[in-house]
């Protein structure tokens, strides 16, 4: 087995060979802290900052190898990025079974609860570039590399269960409607322009993948709030050969949530990193991304029982037909210590499978069996991209396959192939009883054709399924998409189309997004609506019922009433939120009682689209000092139009009606505690400080407003922001 090594020991310079440890990556990382520079070939440097002149004044010279090393290797740092999911954040963490799956696969590392697997999971987005915002309307990856035990294991999942096209060829045609359009570059990381509608008008397969790209589940609050799905259907392989179709779910414990489009807009400029900052930080304060895997299991035999295919990837199995069993949890509780080397460079592959999982005929699927592979022989340079620490199997590799760009480890004996009688025989197949994979034997008989079978037909019933589901502020979020979406759209044929698809999925939904348009309404359904609804496809559904995580901004200000901010400050962080004092100026302001109270943000440097509620305490010097400030106003009408939770206390209720929000109810002076609309005031003189009941009500009317996510009861209460 390879032994990688090196932390470099500051005393002598001299690499010191640790031992192997379980962890590839654990066994490379070097720190270079107080380390004597050295060049790659490890001689010590004298000085970096100046290269071998002629003179004081004269030119550099050729020989200068420590400078021609410097600069060739700055050169050659950059590697092609990903063509799909080229933004990406990682994590370290790991997988444990909650029940045992044995009876249904021989997977091992699903057979033991309580048996951790390390993983490595990588989210993303699909469109933009590297450098692209985190906050656009896209679809998100969630990769996850398991470590087992019997080799590695990727699940290549997304966001959204279903996908844009049903078989694998046209990936090439729909990637290049969806990048920005090839004569200008324009527009970056957005769906919205003439290529990618023009193609989805002309692909109905697209219909049910483009009402969850309109919806709220493509712009998501968190990658720690997100859910994740295998989308195709899988195999599982049980003793005995025994196999069940599944299809693989991840579900967030802190629940399932969304931005707001206008948010996400603002988002993107205020702060690009707003996903990846936001799971980086969670890890750091030892907050776990936590999912459960789930699954949904249909024996081989009742394949048919459905109304649409289990192969057509355009198809989820609703939760109410086949139940999602947990069977496992995901904990993501380790951040990466170099971005490239491990979330730049982990390698995907779908046909990463170890025994007891296998594929199916999905013809996405099978494309991506190729894909995969292929895409990293360019991106990484070559076919030894599994020695990267990142992509080593936890368990040894030994195989014939020799040489190639960039081989780190040292193959000894002769024998480079198989069969062979020297070497000792060489490593050997360990045929089916010994561990080896073994695909399904599927029983196939065909003839050689080009077409799609008549059960992938019907594109339009679950984007209806979907339409149905959802609230009304969710279809009205889908509306508002699909106006924004083509009302970027320049040529009136493509908007026009889509309208007409639309009224495949619901003639109202059309209706409303032609009224938008401004183009002509469809005069009637062209199919009737099913009526059937997956309650489980709607966010309104999901968990909040915890305040994990969540960031709350206190508008601060000299003379503010110190006593509220500590003691709402210590009930939401005990509940798990965290708690940023917002002031004009940085340091320190002074409270009412004399005392002082640290800042932790410059009110220039944050925005509320970057927080989940804010909270306004009072102190009347304070508060007056905030209403002279528009920023300070803005700041609440811009999160109440988001539908956040708001709460002041005393005089702090003035700036929300100097800030417009008076068409919720707020708490008069003398007045106690009012809860609207995720809106919670208490009036002057009835102060949450001094303990009791009216400090308890506030806080867990607070808490509970913050929990709700959402609050889109105020969806029309126009507010100028
Ligand atoms: Fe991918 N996809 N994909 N994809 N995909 C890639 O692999 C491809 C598809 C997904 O964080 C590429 O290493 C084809 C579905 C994720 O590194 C590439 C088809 C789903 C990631 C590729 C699909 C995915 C990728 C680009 C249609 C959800 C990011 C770089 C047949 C189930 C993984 C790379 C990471 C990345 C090809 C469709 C998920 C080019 C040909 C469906 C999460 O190989």
């Amino acid at each position: 087995m390879t032994r990688p090594v090196m932390s470099p020991d500051p005393e002598s310079g001299k690499n010191d060979i640790s031992n192997p440890l379980d962890n590839p990556l654990d066994a490379v990382r070097v720190s270079s802290a107080g380390a004597p520079l050295t060049t790659n070939q490890g001689v010590r440097v004298d000085d970096t900052d100046n290269s071998l002149t002629v003179g004081e004044r004269g030119p550099s010279l050729l020989e200068d190898f420590h400078l021609r090393e410097k600069i060739t290797h700055f050169d050659h740092e950059r590697i092609p990025e990903r063509v799909v999911h080229a933004r990406g954040f990682g994590a370290h963490g790991y997988f444990e079974p909650t029940v045992s799956m044995a009876d249904y696969t021989v997977a091992d590392f699903l057979a033991e609860p309580g048996r951790r697997t390390p993983v490595f999971v990588r989210f993303s987005t699909v469109v933009g570039s590297r450098g692209s915002a985190d906050t656009v309307r896209d679809v998100r990856g969630f990769a996850v590399k398991f470590y087992t035990r019997e080799g590695n294991f990727d699940l290549v999942g997304n966001n959204m269960p279903v996908f844009f096209i049903q078989d694998g060829i046209k990936f090439p045609d729909f990637v290049h409607a969806v990048k920005p359009e090839p004569h200008n570059e324009v527009p970056q990381a957005s769906t919205a322009h003439d290529t990618l509608w023009d193609f989805v008008s002309l692909t109905p397969e697209s219909m049910h993948m483009m009402m969850w790209a309109l919806s709220d589940r493509a712009i998501p609050r968190s990658y720690r709030m997100m859910q994740g799905f295998g989308v195709h259907t899988f195999r599982l392989v049980g003793p005995q050969g025994r196999s069940h179709f599944v299809k693989f779910h991840w579900k967030p414990v802190l629940g399932t949530h969304s931005l707001v489009w206008d948010e996400a807009q603002k988002l993107a400029g205020k702060d690009p990193d707003f996903n990846r900052r936001d799971l980086w930080e969670a890890i750091e304060a030892g907050h776990p991304a936590e999912y459960e895997l789930g699954v949904q299991l249909v024996p081989e035999q009742d394949a048919s029982a459905f109304d649409f295919d289990l192969l057509d990837p355009t198809k989820i199995i609703p939760e109410e037909t086949v139940p999602v069993r947990t069977i496992g949890k995901l904990t993501l509780n380790r951040n990466t210590d170099n971005f490239f080397a491990e979330t730049e460079q982990v390698a995907f592959h779908i046909g990463n499978l170890v025994r007891g999982i296998d594929v199916t005929d999905d013809p996405l699927l099978q494309a991506r069996m190729f894909s995969y592979l292929d895409t990293q022989l360019i991106r990484l340079g070559g076919p030894n991209f599994h020695e990267l620490p990142v992509n080593r199997s936890h368990v040894e590799i030994h195989n014939n396959q020799r040489d190639g760009y960039g081989r780190q480890r040292i193959d000894t004996g002769r024998a480079s192939y198989h069969p062979s009688s020297l070497d000792g025989g060489g490593a050997t197949p360990a045929g089916a009883d010994n561990g080896g994979y073994q695909h399904h034997p599927e029983h196939l008989v065909g003839n050689k054709i080009r077409k799609r079978p008549d059960s992938f037909a019907d594109h339009y019933s679950q984007a209806t399924l979907f339409w149905n589901s959802m609230s009304e502020p969710e279809r009205q979020h889908i509306v508002d998409a699909a106006v924004f979406e083509l009302g970027k759209v320049a040529t009136t044929e493509i908007r026009e189309r889509m309208v007409e698809h639309f009224n495949h999925v619901d003639h109202e939904f059309a209706v409303r997004v032609a009224e938008g348009l401004g183009t002509p309404s469809p005069a009637g359904p062209v199919r009737a609506n099913h009526g059937r609804g997956s309650p489980a496809l709607s966010q309104d559904n999901t968990a909040k019922d915890s305040v994990r995580t969540r960031r709350v901004a206190v508008l601060a200000a000299d003379g503010l009433d110190g006593e509220t901010l500590t003691t709402v400050k210590a009930g939401l962080t005990d509940a798990g939120a965290s708690v940023d004092v917002v002031a004009a100026h940085g340091g320190a302001v002074a409270t009412d009682a004399g005392g002082q109270a640290s800042v932790d943000r410059i009110a220039s440097t944050v925005a509320s689209v970057m927080y989940d509620a804010v909270l306004v305490p009072g102190g009347e010097p304070a508060v007056q000092e905030l209403l002279g400030e528009g920023d300070a106003i803005h700041f609440v009408n811009e999160a109440f139009k988001h539908g956040k939770a708001l709460a002041a206390v005393g005089a702090g209720v003035e700036l929300f009606r100097r800030a417009q929000l008076s068409p919720v109810r707020l708490a008069a002076d003398g007045e106690g505690l009012v809860v609207d609309a995720g809106v919670v005031t208490t009036g002057q003189g009835a102060s949450v400080s001094s303990g009791g009941d009216g400090r308890d009500q506030f806080l867990a009317a607070f808490v509970a407003a913050v929990a709700a996510h959402r609050h889109w009861q105020r969806a029309n209460v126009p507010v100028p922001a």
